[in-house]
């Protein structure tokens, strides 16, 4: 995404709704992490794994069919998270927070990386997993990865790669990931819907809105009447009557949206 275009300005309402927000949700998809050079969902069509549908390989099914293709799969998405650096969107939402005035940045994310956390954001909900947090297949138990387990970092992408073995059922180890077909974590998803439910606003970044149950999080707080801002360079995606639209990117809206949050502060603090 060419963030050199021009930056489409920030619409007219959302000034006044960032000043009177205290609780902020804020709901992230793959287009979080885009200009971090991570791959969106849909373009983890990488080379490789270019001839299958990345929702298809997301699925315990794929891995009983053949482990050694779905986990080299995660070990080259691990390599690329693990080089990557947050942006400068991941790094706004560390530090809105900080703005007076606002009690609570609660980040709900579909990402399975680690850039919020390395930004800096400490209330952050994994709806879909983590990519750090692999575990046995067979008896759940969580896997500690030893260096050599890994795909070594500076190596090129492996189309196969045997799965570790679980130290306690000899079991493969799977990774820490939600799959299609897989309920959500049930303490995550109760998180993140009390994070929606008591926000006076939720901004919407970077996700197409496709994928259940997380899209409908942005209903819940439609259907409280809460304002709901969507930021993405994508005319539809995610969007509902209502809805402010901010067609700009991740890196491009988000640092504007924390300097426009300090402005109010100053003008308050001068109005006598
Ligand atoms: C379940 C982890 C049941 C793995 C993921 C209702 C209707 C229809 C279908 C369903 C339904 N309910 C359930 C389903 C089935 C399914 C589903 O939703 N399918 C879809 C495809 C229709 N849901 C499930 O299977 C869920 N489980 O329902 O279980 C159950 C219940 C009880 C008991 C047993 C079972 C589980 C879903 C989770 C799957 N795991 N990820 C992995 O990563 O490998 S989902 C994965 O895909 C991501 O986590 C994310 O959620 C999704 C990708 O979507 P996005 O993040 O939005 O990314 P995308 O590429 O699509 O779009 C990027 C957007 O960013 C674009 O709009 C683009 O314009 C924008 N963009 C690009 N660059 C930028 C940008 N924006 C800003 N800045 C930029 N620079
Ligand atoms: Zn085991």
């Amino acid at each position: 995404m060419n963030t050199a275009a021009p930056m489409p300005s920030m619409p007219p309402g959302l000034p006044t709704l960032l000043k009177n927000a205290r609780r902020i949700a804020v709901l992230t998809g793959a287009g979080m992490s885009a200009e971090s050079g991570i791959p969106t969902f849909r373009g983890t069509r990488n080379g490789l794994w270019a001839r299958f549908d990345p929702t298809e390989l997301a699925t315990p099914g794929a891995f009983l069919r053949d482990p050694p293709l779905v986990w080299a799969w995660y070990a080259w998405r691990t390599q690329v998270v693990t080089r990557a650096q947050p942006n400068a969107g991941h790094r706004a939402l560390a530090q809105l927070v900080r703005r007076p005035g606002v009690e609570r940045v609660s980040v709900v994310t579909q990402n399975v990386d680690d850039l919020h956390e390395r930004a800096g954001s400490e209330d952050v909900v994994h709806l879909h997993g983590s990519l750090f947090t692999p575990r046995c297949f067979d008896c759940g138990l969580p896997h500690r990865m030893e260096d050599a387990e890994s795909a070594p970092w500076s190596a090129e992408p492996v189309e196969r790669l045997e799965p570790p073995r679980c130290v306690r059922c000899g079991g493969r180890i799977r990774p820490g990931v939600v799959w299609f077909g897989e309920a959500l974590p049930q303490g995550p998803w109760r998180r993140a819907m009390a994070a929606v439910t008591e926000a006076d606003l939720l901004l919407v970044v970077g996700t197409s809105g496709v994928v259940q149950p997380a899209a409908g999080l942005a209903d819940l707080a439609r259907d409280r009447g809460r304002p709901v801002v969507v930021i993405n360079p994508d005319a539809m995606a995610g969007m509902a009557p209502g809805d402010v639209h901010w067609r700009a990117t991740a890196a491009q809206a988000l640092p504007l949206l924390l300097r426009t949050c300090s402005a109010a502060e100053q003008e308050d603090q001068r109005r006598p």
